[in-house]
């Protein structure tokens, strides 16, 4: 993004002043006669979304929507969100959460446990969950009415049996790659903005991996959806502010 236009956010949550008169092109302007406007009032110009910016779109799927094998509360209401912000970036990667129908996730493939419970394999805690996103299945689709023809990649992810994935770029082992990182460096993409589905499971992840490899992370508060296992929102919103990952509004970027 345009270094001028970062989700700098004072307490309001509006940009600061500071932002806003360093926006190019209004209060800078040579010759204006009127002031710019206060911050958070009228037409304010909205953060400018640059070419070397990328709207990452998690798991718009239909299993983690109302009706699907692992609904998340609400998690349909991110679709027009999600096309409305997409419009403004030149680069859309989404992702798609992708199982084998005998993955380790699902609690259906261990004797005994249910959905929820946790197991532990050779990468550390795995939380199982009911089987979702299969592979072929209308519930692995994205959402019917998911704008997915801005996207210029399509990432699957967990379709390795033995390893969940919920990073879009690292598998749960922290190790095994998918190939986006590679893919936002080759790009040179400098600013990866996320949306979508789990806040604190998929969402959140992608976010800390982009983060700790060196990109400046937003994610667009509204248009993702949590499950909250647990107090898992907050841990994620805690995490976030320790790791400098900003949240921002939809409305900021509009
Ligand atoms: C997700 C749990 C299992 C997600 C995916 O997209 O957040 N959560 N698989
Ligand atoms: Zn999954």
């Amino acid at each position: 993004m345009h270094p001028d236009c970062r989700p700098v956010t004072n307490s309001r949550g509006g940009r600061t002043a500071s932002a806003v008169a360093k926006m190019p092109g209004k209060a800078e302007t040579r010759g204006q006669t009127r002031p710019a406007p206060p911050p958070g009032t009228s037409n304010e110009p909205a953060m400018q979304i640059s070419d070397r910016d990328v709207l990452l779109v998690i798991d718009v799927q239909n299993d983690f929507c109302t009706g699907g094998a692992l609904a998340v509360p609400g998690g349909e209401k991110v679709v027009p969100a999600v096309n409305r912000i997409a419009q403004k970036f030149a680069n859309v990667v989404l992702t798609q959460d992708w199982h084998p129908r005998d993955h380790v996730s699902f609690a259906s493939n261990h004797a005994g446990k249910q959905p929820i419970q946790a197991i532990e394999l050779d990468y550390g805690t795995q939380v199982l969950w009911p089987a979702h996103c299969v592979q072929g299945t209308s519930g692995a689709e994205f959402h019917r009415d998911l704008d997915v023809v801005r996207a210029n990649l399509v990432v699957r992810k967990g379709f390795r049996r033995g390893i969940d994935s919920y990073s879009a770029l690292f598998e749960n082992d922290k190790r095994t790659p998918t190939g986006l990182l590679g893919y936002l460096r080759e790009r040179e993409l400098k600013t990866v903005f996320v949306a979508g589905l789990a806040l604190d499971f998929c969402v959140r992840f992608s976010a800390e991996d982009a983060r700790k490899a060196g990109f400046e992370v937003a994610v667009i508060e509204d248009a993702c959806r949590g499950i909250d296992l647990d107090g898992s929102v907050a841990a994620t919103r805690r995490s976030f502010r320790d790791l400098g990952i900003s949240m921002v509004s939809l409305e900021a970027l509009l």
